[in-house]
């Protein structure tokens, strides 16, 4: 059996988030547990198209997304999120929206420039010619977690490492 919860994984854009949230998932999955995913892909492109990367926006963004996970931690899942979420203040309104026990914040903690080296996406890229205003990390804030359940540095861990100690983690606080 398992304790409904959030998973809530905070980092740059290109931190490795979504790669390491899919792959907790799998691993949750073999272990019989009921997950969701909730990420830029399903959310942005359908609930939240609206919505853009403005400061207001991406708190926005993160609200219904906390209120979407708060709808499903009732429903009984385990709701697997990934979103670069970079202000503490929406971190927190998430946090308290679902109830704090039921809250695990991951930061996925990718330097900067080893983000901007990898870009995958080639935004980075953009964002530094002026073609993409408002890139977290270029020119609009990233701030770091404080206190997080989780904090896996990336530069030291493989995407597989990372989500076993997620899934270890998700034991000790009696998630699964
Ligand atoms: C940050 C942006 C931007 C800007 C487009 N800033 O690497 P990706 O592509 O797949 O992840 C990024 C994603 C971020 O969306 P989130 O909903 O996670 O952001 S937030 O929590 O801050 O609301 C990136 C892409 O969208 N992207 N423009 N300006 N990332």
């Amino acid at each position: 059996g398992h304790r409904p919860c959030v998973v809530w994984f905070t980092g740059l854009s290109g931190a490795g988030k979504s790669s390491i949230a899919n792959l907790v998932e799998k691993r949750l999955h073999a272990l019989g547990v009921h997950t969701t995913l909730l990420d830029g892909d399903n959310v942005r492109h359908g609930l939240n198209k609206d919505l853009g990367f403005t400061e207001a926006d991406r708190v926005e963004n993160i609200r219904r997304v906390g209120e979407v996970s708060r709808l499903m931690v009732n429903a009984g899942l385990v709701v697997l999120v990934s979103f670069i979420s970079p202000f503490r203040s929406e971190r927190r309104m998430a946090r308290d929206m679902v109830g704090g026990g039921e809250f695990c914040e991951v930061f996925v903690d990718t330097p900067l420039d080893v983000a901007e080296r990898r870009d995958v996406k080639g935004l980075y890229g953009k964002a530094r010619r002026g073609e993409l205003a408002n890139f977290t990390g270029i020119d609009s804030p990233y701030e770091v977690p404080e206190d997080p359940e989780i904090h896996i540095d990336t530069t030291a861990t493989s995407p597989e490492e990372a989500a076993q100690q997620v899934v270890v983690r998700l034991r000790e606080l009696g998630v699964i």
